[in-house]
């Protein structure tokens, strides 16, 4: 396969100054017409059109009114060439597709009955020759044609201008957008769906329709979806001045969906697990699910849709910017600061089990990567989380006036634009007058860096030194990095655990200084300290480095009980049990007796019953670093020590803490009506990991009491929780007929028989030979994206002691679920081929199995490029 880089990218030779397209629905043979209006890029290097076109069929185009011969036009896999065209065309297109035989999910497809289409990145060209490349934004029209009884729904971008009959059991619908956008936004919906909908008021007094779609029998499930969206909007207009440019915002839920939702504008084309909620079928998790991709999409609008991408290498400026915004959407709903820091901590856990591991593995890519094979591989975590903490750490040096500041300079040079990552630090460090220079390495150089911190105090002279030197490992294709700009912030605990006042060279501050640390080794002075600190180093998390600093037990303890920051009060707890799992792991390794200190048991329980503690936080705080998380700390991987370890010491807290743990239980109940706010969802959290805890070797009381919780439950939160203690309880039959009485009630919810897959796959009672079993369930279907996700992903990826079996059965389950379902949906496939990212580090037994699994996938017949890319880079 190709490689495409990034310092090849020339601009478009033609551009599009509008679009007309026709479509005659049918799931077998769709015939789309198209009407495009080029004209002559100045830019461009010469005057071929270039047309991308995939898996359709060409019946026709004519240029200018006159019908192309086969010898005008060059057609192959990729598309469509014409020759010499002269400054000024009309082309009209017709192709012909089959939506219905479109598993793949990108495109236009068929989900239960009814056509979708995904556009991004490279969909568009599945439905019509185009250019279809982000840096070509036209505007569009488009008719669409269907039969009325089974398609009464005719939906696509922008306003509805004009709908009927057609005379032959056929209706139509015409939409048209205002606003130029690139191809990836387009989108059509024809189905038999049914709407809430509710006129809105902006800031401005002008009146919106907001709208949300999904089949019938779910309109009971979407009132959290559009009070997310409500919320969103009025978000947008108060932290950024941004207003919705459309008189109407639609959201459309689909159970067949390749990711989380897509931002299509004004027709935002969502999974239906980010849409559908009530308390009866969704938990905590799902409900905040909701209200952040609602926010995620609806801030496209302004960063992604207005201002785009000029080509996929910058896909991190909409979509690192547009995380950062929802994730400070999620905590300003919230609203208090403690809640905030529930959200930071959340966004470090996956940055520290998912993003960390990237950057460390063979897939490793800068924030802009320098080149791809396939665009659908670089949705990544990096792209994503790291991308957002970049912009966030833009904001933490800039401060937030200035990030808004930056937010306004950057609309008003690009609106209407598609433009580079470098655009929008440009903007940011003009409007405050910053150099950002340097900072740039953060979109250039892939891995994580490490930040080495070494302090000193003279009680004499009352100051305090603390010097921090970087450095950044090798990633594939990179070496020898450059220092970054890395924003450090810093507090110091005096011994009664207040933060002392700071007095530093750059910055004098209360409680917390930001340090920049812009040269490999630096030191920081402080002066006036009057006693020896604990220092709190990267308060709030406030750059995506490892921070290695040889903290004492006694200093972590103080910082777990005191810090001002709870991300760092966090980050001690954590600091503190890594260094035991670790020792443990060494242990059971070693063969060596395995045992837990008092300490921190009496640490665990002082966390536990501190009635003055939010109790989400207090859930955070209590649990223990996950498998993925201590084996990116291990030179070798042994998964098996792993997993025995960090058994050994929940059995220990768990036996330590039982009385506590069940007052916890207790005190943590929330009854009345269910409300997913964050302080109910945060006792929930904390009431069931006590109820897990418990369920720990129970004993038969301990099975009542879950089993109570499982019948008696009113929202999904508790239900599944308590199913899911069953299941790990491992006792014998323990959750045989909670499983069965669970799937008979939802048997027609699908989300809530996807929990019943994901729970089961990631018990470490579920080895090989019983996901297998599950598979042949009549519910279960490979072609569903959800579907798959929740046994096969949650298997491969959320089972390490079973899919790592010594045997090697797990990765041969893999690499037979890679291909098979690379035949359907190799976007799908490639995320799965991405669990054996790490396979070199594993203890040499486990790597023998995994390379020849790897090496079987590779070696399969007709393989798509999205899974060979995943595969040839891990072996490489
Ligand atoms: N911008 C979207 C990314 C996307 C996508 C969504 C659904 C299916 C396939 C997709 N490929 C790329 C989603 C987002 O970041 O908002
Ligand atoms: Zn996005």
């Amino acid at each position: 396969p190709q490689t495409i880089y990034r310092k090849n990218y020339t601009p478009p030779s033609f551009l599009v100054e509008s679009v007309e397209l026709g479509f005659d629905l049918d799931p077998a043979r769709t015939i789309v017409a198209n009407r495009i209006k080029l004209v002559r890029n100045r830019d461009g290097k010469h005057s071929d059109i270039e047309l991308h076109g995939e898996h359709i069929e060409l019946v026709g185009v004519r240029m200018n009114g006159k019908r192309l011969k086969p010898g005008q036009y060059t057609l192959s896999e990729h598309g469509l060439t014409i020759r010499k065209a002269p400054a000024k065309v009309t082309l009209d297109i017709e192709t012909v597709l089959a939506p219905q035989e479109n598993t793949s999910l990108s495109g236009l497809y068929v989900s239960n009955g009814n056509f979708f289409t995904q556009c991004e990145a490279e969909g568009f060209r599945r439905i019509t020759f185009f250019p279809d490349r982000p840096d070509v934004m036209a505007k569009y029209t488009v008719m669409l044609r269907a039969d009325k009884e089974k398609f009464p729904v005719l939906l696509s971008n922008g306003n509805l201008i004009e709908q009927g009959e057609l005379g032959d059991g056929r209706h139509y619908a015409k939409w048209e957008d205002p606003f130029k956008k690139p191809s990836y936004l387009f989108a059509l919906v024809a189905a038999r769906l049914v709407c809430q909908e509710e006129r809105y008021t902006l800031q401005s007094g002008r009146e919106v329709l907001l709208q949300v779609w999904v089949e019938e029998g779910n309109l009971d499930k979407t009132d959290y979806a559009m009070q997310s969206l409500k919320n969103s909007i009025r978000w947008d207009e108060q932290r950024f001045g941004l207003e919705l440019d459309l008189d109407r915002f639609m959201i459309v839920a689909v159970g067949d969906f390749n990711m989380g939702a897509m931002e299509n504008k004004g027709l935002n084309i969502f999974n239906t697990k980010y849409v559908l909620a009530n308390p009866r079928v969704a938990t905590d998790v799902d409900y905040a699910g909701i209200e952040a991709v609602v926010g995620h999409e609806y801030f496209h609008n302004w960063t992604g849709n207005r201002v785009t991408c000029r080509d996929w290498f910058q896909l991190s400026l909409k979509e690192g910017l547009t995380v950062f915004r929802d994730q400070e959407f999620s905590a300003d709903m919230i609203g208090t600061d403690t809640g905030r820091a529930v959200t930071r901590i959340d966004q470090v856990r996956t940055l520290r089990q998912a993003q960390f591991p990237e950057d460390a593995g063979p897939m490793a890519h800068p924030v802009r990567p320098d080149s791809f094979v396939e665009i659908n591989n670089f949705y990544t975590v990096t792209i994503y989380e790291k991308g957002a903490e970049v912009v966030r750490m833009m904001q933490t040096l800039v401060g937030r006036d200035g990030f808004r500041k930056g937010m306004d300079l950057y609309f008003a040079r690009h609106d209407g634009q598609a433009v580079q990552c470098d655009d929008f630090r440009a903007a940011m460090a003009d409007a405050n007058g910053r150099d950002l220079k340097q900072f740039e390495r953060w979109y250039s150089q892939a891995g994580t860096p490490v930040v080495k911190a070494v302090t000193q105090y003279d009680a004499a002279a009352q100051t305090y030194h603390i010097t921090l030197a970087q450095s950044c490992p090798d990633t594939p294709g990179q070496t020898a990095k450059l220092p970054f700009h890395i924003p450090v912030a810093v507090g110091l605990l005096g011994a009664d655990g207040k933060d002392l006042p700071l007095y530093t060279d750059g910055a004098a501050g209360q409680g917390t200084v930001v340090l920049e640390l812009t040269e490999a080794t630096q030191t920081f002075h402080f002066s006036g300290v009057a006693q020896r600190p604990t220092p709190s180093l990267l308060r709030d998390f406030s750059a995506p480095v490892v921070l290695d600093y040889d903290y004492s037990d006694a200093e972590l303890l103080h910082l777990f009980s005191h810090d001002s920051d709870p991300v760092n009060r966090w980050e001690a707890g954590q600091r503190l049990a890594m260094a035991r799992l670790l020792k443990l792991t060494a242990d059971v390794g070693a063969g060596a007796p395995l045992a837990l200190d008092a300490t921190f048991i009496a640490a665990q329980r002082a966390l536990l019953t501190d009635a003055t503690l939010d109790a989400a936080f207090r859930e955070l705080a209590l649990i223990l670093p996950s498998e993925t998380i201590i084996a990116e700390r291990m030179e070798v991987v042994d998964p098996q020590a792993i997993h025995t370890a960090r058994q050994f010491m929940r059995r220990s807290i768990a036996a330590a803490l039982k009385p506590e743990l069940l007052a916890q239980y207790q005190a943590n109940q929330t009854p009345g009506a269910y409300s997913p706010d964050a302080q109910s969802a945060g006792k929930r959290a904390l009431k069931n990991l006590a109820l897990a805890y418990l369920l720990i070797a129970p004993q038969a009381a301990e099975l009542e009491l879950a089993q109570r919780q499982f019948d008696a439950a009113d929202n999904m939160t508790d239900r599944a929780a308590a199913l899911a203690a069953l299941i790990h309880s491992g006792a014998p039959d323990g959750a045989a007929s909670a499983l069965k009485s669970y799937f008979a009630d939802f048997e027609h919810e699908a989300l809530v028989i996807d929990k019943w897959f994901a729970m089961q796959a990631g018990a470490p009672g579920t080895d090989v030979a019983a996901v297998r079993k599950l598979m042949t369930h009549p519910a279960f279907t490979l072609k569903n994206p959800n579907r798959a996700r929740s046994l096969i992903f949650n298997f491969c990826g959320g089972n390490p002691s079973q899919f790592h079996a010594a045997d090697g059965s797990g990765y041969a389950f893999w690499a037979e679920q890679v291909i098979a379902l690379d035949a359907l949906n190799p976007q799908v496939a490639a995320r799965l081929a991405r669990s054996m990212d790490r396979w070199r580090r594993y203890v040499p037994a486990l790597q023998a199995h995994m390379k020849a699994a790897l090496e079987r996938v590779a070696g399969s017949a007709s393989l798509s490029n999205d899974v060979l890319e995943v595969v040839s880079k891990a072996l490489a």
